[in-house]
C-alpha cells in the first residue's frame, strides 16, 4: 500500500520544468545492409539525400528507410499526398521506427525475449482521405524510420513530404560549458554522454526514452551526477526527489521506480541498493545546490531508507542474502548480489551521517555508532584473507561489483583500494561485469584509489568500442565479447539511449580527465 505525502506531491508539480522542441529533418535515405563484421551484422548505407524523396511515388509493397542523422527523441509528422487517379481506397502504411539498423531489419515478430515486445516502436497507419498531415500520437526515440507501403490500390500512388521529428528535451544546451579537449576520443565521449542525458531528460529524468521511459531510482542518481556537471538543470532533479519521497509504501519504502502517468505511481518494485539511492542523490544534489529546505523536507525519508536497511542485517551486521530479486547491482548473470549491498549500505550511511549533521539531527548518532560495527564486521566476514578479495552468499562468491563497491564504500586505506582494484582487473575473476552502470562504477572506484590513467583506458575501450561500434547516444548494455547480449532475451529491446550510461561527461569533468 501506498501512502501519498500530498504536499511533498504538490512541490514536484510545481516543479515540472518546459519542454524544448526542435525541428529536426531527415538527411538520407539509406540501406540496410548484412554485414558480419558490425554490429547485430546491420549496417546502415547511405544511399541518397533525404531531399529527393519527394520527388518519388509510392505503391503496394514499396519501402524506404530514412536516417535522421543523430538519435532523436519527439514526435514524428509528415504530408502524405496521392499520384494518379483520384484514390478510391484507403492507403495502409507501415512505419518501423528504430535507435538502431537491426531495429530496421529483423522483423519484430521474430522478438521472443521476456519483456513486453510492446516497447518496439511500430505503427499501421490507414489514411482515408488524402492528401493528408500525419502526426503520430506518441513519443519515438529513433534515428531510423522504416516506410512501408502496405497497400495503396492498383489506381494511385503516395509521396512523401515534409517529414520531420519535433524533438523534445528539458535539458538546455546552453548551460553546458564547452569544453574542448586534447584527447579526441575523451571529446566525443564527452559529447555522446551529453547527448545521451538530454534525450533523456524530459518531464523526469528518464532511463531509456524507448525503454522503460520512466524514473528510476539508480539510472537517477548517475544522472543527476551528470547533470551537475552540464546541464544544471538542479530542478529537475529536485522535481524527482520529490516524486520518490511522495509515494513511499506503508513502511516508508522508496520504490524503485516511478510511474507519472496518469497520475504518480509507485511501481510496486523495491530494491535494497535503490532505495539506498535515494540517500545518495539526496547527499549530492544538497552538496551541489546548499538547497536546505530540500534537505529538510527529505530528509526523514532518507533516514527511513537506512533506517529499514539497517533491519536487514543479521546479528553479524551483515546484509542478509536472499535468491528473490531484492537488490539490482548488475544484470551479471550469476551475481551474489549480498557483498556489494552491504558496500551500497555503509556508501550510503557515511552520506546519510554528513547529510544527518548537516541538520544537527538527533537520529544520527544511532547512524554514527552502527558503522563502525559495520565495517568491522564486513571486514571480519566478507574479506577472503587467503584469497584476497571480497566474498558474497553462500558460495563465497568473488565478484567484480563487490570489489568495485566496496572500494566506492570507503572502508579500506586508498593503498589497499588500489592493490585491490589492480588485483581485480590483473586476476580477472569469472562473475563479471554486464552494463555501463557497472562500468561507471569500475572507473570511478578506479579514480578514487588513484589509478587515474587505468581508469581513463577501462573508459576509453569500454565506452570508446561502444563509439567504434556506431554509438550516437550511449546504450543500455553493452558487451565487448559478446556484442548481442540482452538480459531481457533479444538485443532488440535494448535501449540504445540509456540514461545510466551518460557518465563519462561526468567522469571527464568532475576528474579532470
Ligand atoms: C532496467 C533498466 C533500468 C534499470 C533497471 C534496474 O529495467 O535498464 O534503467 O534501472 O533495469
Amino acid at each position: 500500500m501506498i501512502v501519498r505525502n500530498e504536499p511533498l506531491i504538490e512541490l514536484a508539480e510545481k516543479l515540472k520544468t518546459e519542454l524544448h522542441e526542435t525541428i529536426v529533418k531527415p538527411t538520407a535515405i539509406v540501406e540496410i545492409k548484412s554485414d558480419k563484421e558490425v554490429i547485430h551484422g546491420w549496417r546502415a548505407e547511405y544511399a541518397a539525400p533525404a531531399s529527393i524523396l519527394s520527388e518519388y511515388e509510392y505503391s503496394k509493397e514499396d519501402s524506404f528507410i530514412l536516417d535522421f542523422g543523430d538519435h532523436q527523441v519527439g514526435y514524428l509528422s509528415v504530408t502524405i499526398r496521392p499520384a494518379g487517379s483520384p484514390p478510391d481506397a484507403p492507403l495502409k502504411l507501415k512505419l518501423t521506427i528504430g535507435e538502431m539498423p537491426v531495429e530496421m531489419a529483423e522483423p519484430f515478430e521474430n522478438y521472443d525475449g521476456w519483456l513486453s515486445s510492446s516497447w518496439l516502436q511500430e505503427e499501421t497507419i490507414f489514411v482515408d482521405v488524402l492528401p493528408a498531415v500525419i502526426k503520430l500520437p506518441r513519443r519515438y526515440s529513433f534515428r531510423y524510420v522504416k516506410f512501408e507501403v502496405i497497400d495503396t490500390s492498383p489506381k494511385y500512388r503516395v509521396v512523401f513530404e515534409n517529414i520531420e521529428c519535433r524533438a523534445v528535451t528539458s535539458a538546455n544546451n546552453k548551460n553546458v560549458q564547452t569544453r574542448a579537449h586534447k584527447d579526441d576520443l575523451l571529446q566525443k565521449m564527452d559529447e555522446i554522454s551529453i547527448k545521451t542525458l538530454a534525450d533523456c531528460m524530459q518531464d523526469v529524468f528518464e532511463d531509456g526514452p524507448k525503454r522503460d521511459r520512466r524514473l528510476w531510482l539508480g539510472d537517477l542518481r548517475l544522472q543527476a551526477l551528470a547533470n551537475y556537471e552540464t546541464f544544471k538543470n538542479y530542478d529537475l532533479v529536485k522535481r524527482c526527489l520529490y516524486l520518490f519521497a511522495g509515494v513511499p509504501d506503508v513502511k516508508g519504502r522508496v520504490a524503485a521506480n516511478i510511474f507519472v502517468a496518469p497520475t504518480l505511481m509507485a511501481d510496486d518494485t523495491y530494491l535494497f541498493d535503490y532505495s539506498l539511492f535515494f540517500v545518495s542523490t539526496l547527499h549530492d544534489y544538497y552538496y551541489s545546490t546548499s538547497d536546505l529546505e530540500a534537505l529538510k523536507d527529505l530528509w526523514p525519508t532518507a533516514y527511513r531508507q537506512i533506517e529499514l536497511a539497517l533491519e536487514r542485517l543479521d546479528d553479524h551486521h551483515i546484509v542478509k542474502d536472499s535468491t528473490d530479486w531484492w537488490s539490482f547491482i548488475d544484470w551479471q548473470e550469476g551475481l551474489n548480489k549480498q557483498t556489494p549491498s552491504q558496500a551500497v549500505l555503509i556508501y550510503s550511511l557515511k552520506q546519510a551521517i554528513r547529510l544527518g549533521k548537516e541538520l544537527n539531527a538527533p537520529e544520527t548518532d544511532r547512524l554514527e555508532e552502527c558503522l563502525p560495527e559495520i565495517i568491522e564486521a564486513t571486514k571480519k566476514y566478507l574479506w577472503d584473507e587467503t584469497l584476497q578479495f571480497f566474498i558474497s552468499g553462500g558460495d563465497c562468491q568473488v565478484s567484480w561489483a563487490s570489489q568495485i563497491w566496496m572500494v566506492l564504500a570507503g572502508i579500506l586505506t586508498k593503498e589497499e583500494n588500489q592493490n585491490l582494484i589492480t588485483r581485480l582487473i590483473k586476476e580477472n575473476p569469472e562473475v563479471g561485469i554486464a552494463t555501463p552502470y557497472m562500468y561507471h562504477h569500475l572507473v570511478e572506484a578506479l579514480i578514487v584509489s588513484g589509478e587515474k590513467e587505468l581508469a581513463i583506458s577501462e573508459m576509453k575501450a569500454y565506452w570508446g568500442g561502444m563509439i567504434q561500434d556506431g554509438a550516437d547516444t550511449f546504450w543500455e548494455l553493452y558487451n565487448p565479447q559478446n556484442k548481442e547480449f540482452s538480459p531481457y532475451g533479444s538485443h532488440l529491446i535494448n535501449s540504445y539511449c540509456h540514461a545510466w550510461s551518460c557518465t563519462p561527461t561526468y567522469l571527464i569533468r568532475k576528474y579532470h580527465l
